[in-house]
């Protein structure tokens, strides 16, 4: 059921949410007041000293972590000019449900288009929306072998999933993407841009094959480009409720504790993104400031967040396809975290589930985010949902920047342009 975050207060996860940017100002952690309307909730104040032993392990580890070079492979702009690939296995195309003995016609199969869908979230959603038989799922991966065995790993029927190649850190599979995902004959009725790239032991940026910086250049030019080619698809749909989603996290949204953890998310000027974000004629990130993974990967969610209003605003009234963005909770064990220290990784599921009780398990997070693209109550445009403890889900309030509108309409000029779309 979708819940009003205005009336709502008490139902909000420990996941916080505040409702204005200024509330943060005289942030603590632990059990204690962030200002007004924010405030961390732990009925663990009498393990106080165990909490804070974590906490500061955690910001420790953060701090080691960003000083440590980063052992994991480097993209440089000439390896990635990976050519995409049709490989569309198990095709079954949904038709229209046949009449039922009353005589009236039931909705037919759905088709979604889910990116990432290889593990995580987008694997967890995938497989939510096949078993309900309502759904066909449009796998798009970067890893063929990897997604197949991931869907048979997950028990996803045969005919229930198609995988399609996608590397949405070049521009040119993500417009084969576009085409095979046609060739396929199937209606494009829910688009989700799932996939993302989180790289916060990076010392150095590494670029995608159209030379942009790697995590803003997947997580949002990659599924910018992606959004607006299949809008057209959406558009043509007759199913019922089409939905275009693209998936944004609290860390991006600065009125919370989360995203108030440095470095913190901030577009700036927009400068960084306005020169191209390469590096080289320009700095990497889109305020223009030094790289920083972990703040590039939190810029490119509050990128997500603008974007998707961005399309409510200049789409919804024409073609009634509802956008909408989401934070499902902190899926703590996904492979997000694997650029992560080991220690990290170690030590951020506990955190999560015993002491700021954001955790969610990904099987969780995928019914959540199946609701937001099937559920007949989330139809409202322009919204970005969260649920409270109860896994209720409610719309919830985005900080001052990723609910700018000014911003907003730059950065979706800015990114037309690098996209090559003007
Ligand atoms: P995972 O790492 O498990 O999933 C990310 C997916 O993106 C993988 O399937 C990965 O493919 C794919 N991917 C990465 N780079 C590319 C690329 N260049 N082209 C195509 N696909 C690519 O992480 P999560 O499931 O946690 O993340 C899913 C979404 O959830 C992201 O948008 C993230 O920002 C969001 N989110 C996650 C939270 C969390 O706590 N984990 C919290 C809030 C939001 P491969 O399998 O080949 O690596
Ligand atoms: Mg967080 C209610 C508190 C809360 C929630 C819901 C999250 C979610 N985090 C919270 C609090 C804290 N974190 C606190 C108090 C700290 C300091 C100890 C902290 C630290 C921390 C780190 C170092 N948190 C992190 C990191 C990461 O590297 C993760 C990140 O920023 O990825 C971008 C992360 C996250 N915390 C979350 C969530 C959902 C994430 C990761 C995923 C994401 O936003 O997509």
């Amino acid at each position: 059921m979708a819940l009003q975050a205005a009336t709502t207060t008490s139902f909000l996860p420990s996941a916080l949410s505040a409702r204005k940017e200024g509330a943060v100002k005289d942030s603590a952690f632990l059990g204690v007041r962030l200002g007004d309307g924010l405030k961390l909730e732990t009925s663990a104040l009498g393990l106080r000293t165990k909490v804070v032993t974590v906490v500061i392990l955690l910001i420790s580890l953060d701090i080691v972590a960003t000083k440590t070079e980063t052992l994991l492979q480097r993209v440089s702009t000439s390896s990635v000019a990976i050519r995409a690939q049709a490989s569309a296995a198990a095709v079954s195309s949904p038709t229209a449900t046949p009449a039922s003995p009353s005589g009236k016609q039931t909705l037919r199969k759905g088709t979604a288009v889910i990116t990432g869908a290889s593990s995580g979230l987008g694997l967890a959603t995938a497989k939510a929306l096949a078993e309900t038989g309502k759904w066909h799922v449009v796998m798009g991966c970067r890893d063929f072998l990897k997604a197949s065995r991931a869907a048979k790993a997950a028990g996803m029927e045969k005919g229930s999933y198609t995988i399609v190649h996608l590397d949405l850190a070049s521009l040119d599979s993500v417009r084969q993407f576009v085409g095979n995902v046609r060739r396929l004959g199937m209606p494009v009725d829910v688009v989700v841009c799932n996939a993302a790239v989180y790289q916060p032991t990076a010392k150095q940026p590494s670029f995608t094959a159209d030379g942009f910086e790697m995590s803003v250049g997947v997580n949002h030019l990659g599924h910018f480009l992606l959004a607006r080619e299949l809008l057209a698809d959406l558009t043509s749909s007759d199913y019922p409720s089409k939905r275009l989603i693209i998936v944004g996290s609290i860390t991006g949204n600065t009125n919370t504790l989360a995203g108030n953890v440095p470095p913190k998310a901030n577009l700036g000027d927009l400068r960084g993104l306005a020169s191209g974000l390469d590096g080289v004629s320009s700095s990497a990130m889109i305020d223009g400031g030094e790289f920083d993974g972990a703040k590039a990967y939190k810029d490119s969610k509050v990128c997500n967040m603008l974007t998707m209003q961005e399309f409510h605003r200049r789409y919804h009234g024409e073609t009634g396809v509802t956008f909408a963005s989401l934070y499902p909770g902190c899926i703590a064990t996904t492979g997000l975290f694997r650029e992560h220290v080991p220690l990290f990784r170690l030590l951020f599921p506990p955190f999560q589930k015993y002491i700021t009780k954001g955790y969610v398990s990904e099987e969780e997070a995928g019914k959540r985010l199946a609701q937001v693209v099937s559920d007949p109550s989330l139809t409202k445009s322009g919204v970005y949902w969260s649920w409270n403890n109860n896994s209720a889900s409610f719309e919830n309030q985005l900080s001052e920047e990723a609910s700018d509108p000014e911003k907003a309409k730059k950065v979706w000029e800015l990114s037309e342009k690098l996209v090559g779309l003007a």
